[in-house]
């Protein structure tokens, strides 16, 4: 039987020194405002991707100029949680080296759009000086790792969040590559062969994502990571996880050897234990995943092949240990809360609703000064959501109202009026600058909410809680397959229509109908809201009502049916 050969950036990675390559040759290059091919694969790792700004591609090639290079960084926060002094930085960067927006985004990251080239080491510096790394906040390692959303609801937040840190800390590369690139760390005798141990000399064949759920709210969406761990609350303490495995949502249009699936729950395990298992999954991925294809190296694809029941001998070998039974849960709802909470310790926390993550001063709505205004007099901390949204967190009772004075002032105050609809929409960045869009998403959701919203008020529905995704292309990352609607961009203008998942989590939707341009889609809407409003059960959600009628395909839900209340 033939090997198949790996793919050239399993090469890359082998070859460049724990991640160096020729980074510094290619950032001093002042010829061009891009990186070395090589380069410019192994600076995901180091938590930057480089990118052209797509409106600009056409009269640039018309013009014989390069493309519009710049750079989007990514930063590495576990669970999402900063300090007012790091807000501040942040929000300087963004206006020094940035587009002068934040965007935040669906695995409780910033991302900095726009940086050149001349000022990628001065950004990353400036994170580092207030100690927020970006350190494989991309690249084919484990990502920033996303935890339910407010450390300070309760005891349980806090303890899964402190673990949640634990874990991303423990699973970092160990290269110094850098610390030496970016904050000017001397060499050392081992710089280039330091010794990866949970990783080894190539990374993983892809990237890999962790996801920590407090029950009954799954924020995280849990099943579409390939690592979850569903925190177990017994007489108020946490006793432990049950742990999932084989969740992604990637795909390519046409290509039916990729596809979106839900992890799979494989048992239980203490807080104890959580380290132990994550290294088994992730050394086992290492080890099996696939590393000639890269549409097919997630982990999903090892566990399809080579099936659960091997899966999980095979990390219960490497952990040595084997899970316990998995425990009843349940899930009731995901997306986030939004407006004030009180937390367990008497302090308030304030969810704000940021449309498509992005933190920018637009006319009447001044977000970004707001923040920065908020961030000047607050004393709490700043938590970042698996939804692109933003949570003023542990406000004393009375500093309350002169924040809520600031948001007001500032337009940060949208979940008050709201719909349900828009509250929770979530849209990937898409154009101007992911290379990878098709059709628009971030820049199309207001004006498609605008439209949405008027075919639910004629149908008598605003105020229904509806969870709508939409991707400027197929790879997923507004987990449009998680939507109860979701759009999947595939050519300008144009979308593959999907219906049909859960209001929790569980189940995916599917393809109803392919390639619509906008007024397709709301003529198709329409008639299923019609629908909706006139035959549906009491209580009953819209995805699972398009299910019952048969109007959208039913696909498997993930949680078996025992572990169901
Ligand atoms: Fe993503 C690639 C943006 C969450 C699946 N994603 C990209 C890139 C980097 C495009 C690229 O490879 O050049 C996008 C950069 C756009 C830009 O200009 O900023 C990009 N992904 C995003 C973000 C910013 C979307 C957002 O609007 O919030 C999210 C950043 C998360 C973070 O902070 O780390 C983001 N991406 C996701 C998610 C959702 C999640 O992780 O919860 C998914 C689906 C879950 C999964 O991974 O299965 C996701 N992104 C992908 C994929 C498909 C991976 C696959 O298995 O096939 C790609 C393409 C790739 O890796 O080749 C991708
Ligand atoms: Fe880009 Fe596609 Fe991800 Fe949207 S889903 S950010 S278009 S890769």
């Amino acid at each position: 039987m033939t090997v198949p050969s790996p793919s050239p950036v399993e090469t890359i990675k082998a070859a460049s020194r724990r991640l160096r390559g020729t980074l510094r040759a290619s950032l001093a290059d002042p010829t061009t405002g891009a990186l070395a091919d090589a380069d410019a694969q192994l600076v995901k790792f180091h938590g930057s991707y480089l990118q052209d700004d797509r409106d600009l591609r056409e009269e640039r090639r018309r013009q014989k100029l390069e493309p519009a290079w710049q750079f989007m960084i990514r930063t590495r926060l576990p669970g999402g949680v900063i300090a007012p002094r790091q807000w501040l930085q942040l929000d300087a960067i963004a206006g020094a080296y940035g587009d002068g927006t934040l965007r935040l985004t669906t695995r409780q990251a910033f991302q900095f759009h726009g940086v050149r080239k001349r000022d990628l080491r001065a950004a990353l510096r400036a994170l580092n000086a207030v100690r927020i790394d970006t350190i494989a906040a991309c690249g084919d390692v484990n990502r920033n790792v996303l935890v339910a959303a407010n450390p300070w609801q309760s005891r349980t937040h806090a303890a899964v969040h402190a673990l949640a840190a634990r874990l991303s800390a423990h699973l970092l590369p160990r290269t110094r590559a850098y610390h030496e690139i970016w904050l000017d760390e001397a060499e050392s005798a081992h710089s280039g062969t330091e010794d990866e141990p949970i990783y080894g000399a190539a990374y993983l064949p892809r990237k890999f994502k962790i996801a920590f759920a407090v029950p009954p709210h799954n924020d995280v969406d849990v099943f579409a990571h390939d690592l979850g761990f569903i925190a177990a609350i017994e007489d108020g303490r946490l006793a432990g996880f049950n742990v999932t495995a084989g969740g992604g949502l990637g795909t390519s249009h046409g290509d039916p050897a990729t596809y979106p699936r839900l992890a799979d729950v494989l048992g239980f395990v203490a807080p104890d234990d959580v380290l132990a298992i994550a290294e088994a999954v992730i050394a086992t991925q290492r080890d099996f995943g696939n590393r000639s294809e890269r549409k097919r190296a997630r982990l999903k694809y090892t566990i399809d092949e080579r099936g659960l029941a091997w899966f999980r001998a095979e990390i219960e070998r490497r952990a040595g240990f084997a899970l316990a039974p998995a425990r009843p849960f349940h899930f009731d709802r995901r997306g986030d809360r939004f407006g004030w909470i009180e937390g367990e310790d008497g302090r308030w926390h304030l969810g704000l609703r940021i449309e498509g993550g992005r933190i920018a001063d637009r006319a009447g709505a001044p977000l970004r000064k707001g923040l920065r205004e908020i961030a000047r007099v607050h004393r709490g901390e700043f938590v970042l959501t698996p939804n692109q949204n933003l949570i003023v967190a542990g406000v004393a009772p009375v500093e309350r109202a002169w924040i809520e004075a600031l948001a007001v002032a500032h337009g940060l105050d949208a979940h008050r009026t709201a719909t349900p609809l828009r509250l929770h929409a979530l849209a990937c960045v898409a154009l101007p600058t992911c290379p990878l869009a098709m059709a628009e998403a971030e820049r199309q959701l207001p004006a498609l909410l605008d439209r949405l919203e008027a075919l639910l008020a004629r149908h008598g529905l605003r105020d229904q809680p509806l969870y709508l995704r939409v991707s400027g292309c197929p790879n997923g990352c507004s987990r449009p397959y998680l939507g109860e609607i979701a759009l999947i961009g595939k050519a300008p203008g144009r979308y593959h229509l999907m219906l049909g998942a859960d209001g929790a989590g569980r189940r995916l939707n599917a393809l109803h109908r392919e390639n619509l341009d906008e007024t397709a889609i709301l003529a198709e809407l329409d008639a299923c809201f019609a629908r909706y409003a006139a035959e549906r059960d009491a209580g009953e959600g819209f995805g699972d009502f398009l299910v019952r009628v048969g109007i959208a395909r039913a696909t498997p839900a993930c949680i078996p049916l025992e572990l169901r209340p």
